[in-house]
């Protein structure tokens, strides 16, 4: 065990610090971004719906429920807040005018849930929830989710809003698809949570990319991508372009790097760098967000725009991540 520590520290750990050390003084003397050790129970998610999300979330973990359950409660507020645009009820749909949807669970013994392309379901991290506890399997996708959910008690609906409608029908206009840098195209929310125990959860939700080709899936229901934890180091989740998270497996990459002795900032800072290295980074958004089994939290995006939302210590508040691009 000693041999293979001293390996990590001399090797592994030996060639990441040389990418990320260097940005370490510049997280570490930024006021806004007080990562600091502030203990459990904890929430943190993505954007400003991230607030309402984390209230609810931290009344299960007051009240001694299991971070399992904070996430999913969390994330379904805005799941089913028609103005929230890019989650559940009222997301902007693909270009034919379909609302599609993507979501993921995890918990704390490693198990997870998926549901992609799922339509017509207002909740589906509650889908994905249910294919995590009732089925041998990790996602369900299309119309075999659906059924499943139906079949599981959830209602079929309408999920295409008015204002969402209209949106498209504009867009429709130019057809012109940019997945770029612009505010609706981004408000997935991604949910980590550390409950009284200390054992971490996460879960994802999302309706996609706004006018994305019918069929597409994003990062965000596939575990590693738009999240992933594992409670020995922590957990992290993602925003923003999910091709780009896609290819290089994001969250995963975020866990594995604090699992070998990054804090949760070193290693969003590292997995937001192997973005910006080989892909044109100009034109997307990527946020990240970890966490460690401390409590501590790191927050990294490709454009300064980024913000998330932060429960502990009693507080609840917005605060904007730190980026590559100033
Ligand atoms: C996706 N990552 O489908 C999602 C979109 C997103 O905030 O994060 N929006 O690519």
């Amino acid at each position: 065990m000693s041999n293979r520590r001293n390996f990590i520290k001399g090797g592994v750990l030996g060639a990441i610090g040389a990418s990320i050390f260097p940005k370490l003084s510049i997280a570490k003397m930024d006021k806004t971004n007080p990562n600091s050790d502030n203990g459990f129970p904890m929430v943190i998610s993505t954007w400003r719906h991230g607030m309402p999300a984390n209230e609810e979330a931290m009344e299960v973990l007051q009240g001694g429920g299991k971070a399992i359950d904070a996430v999913e409660a969390g994330v379904r507020i805005p799941e089913a807040d028609p103005e929230s645009m890019s989650v559940g009820l009222g997301g902007l749909p693909d270009r034919e005018g379909k609302v599609t949807l993507d979501a993921c669970i995890m918990d704390e013994t490693g198990n997870c849930g998926s549901v992609s392309f799922l339509q017509h379901i207002k909740h589906p991290i509650s889908v994905a929830r249910l294919v995590m506890d009732n089925t041998p399997h990790v996602m369900l996708s299309g119309s075999g989710a659906l059924q499943f959910a139906l079949e599981n008690g959830f209602k079929k609906e309408n999920l295409l809003t008015e204002k969402a409608e209209k949106r498209w029908r504009e867009w429709l206009k130019e057809s012109e698809y940019k997945p770029v840098i612009n505010v609706e195209n981004h408000d997935t929310i991604g949910l980590l949570a550390l409950d009284k125990k200390g054992d971490i959860s996460g879960a994802c939700t999302t309706s996609g990319l706004s006018w994305k080709m019918h069929g597409r899936v994003g990062d965000s229901p596939v575990i590693g991508a738009g999240m992933f934890v594992d409670n020995e180091v922590g957990g992290a989740c993602a925003t923003g372009v999910g091709e780009a998270v896609l290819k290089t497996l994001g969250s995963f990459l975020v866990v594995e790097l604090m699992r070998q002795g990054a804090t949760p900032q070193e290693a969003c800072e590292e997995a937001i760098a192997r973005i910006v290295k080989n892909q044109n980074y100009k034109d997307m958004q990527i946020g990240y967000l970890a966490i460690n089994k401390k409590g501590e939290h790191g927050a990294y995006a490709v454009h300064p725009w980024f913000n998330y939302a932060l429960y502990q210590g009693g507080e609840n508040q917005m605060i904007d991540s730190l980026s590559y691009l100033k």
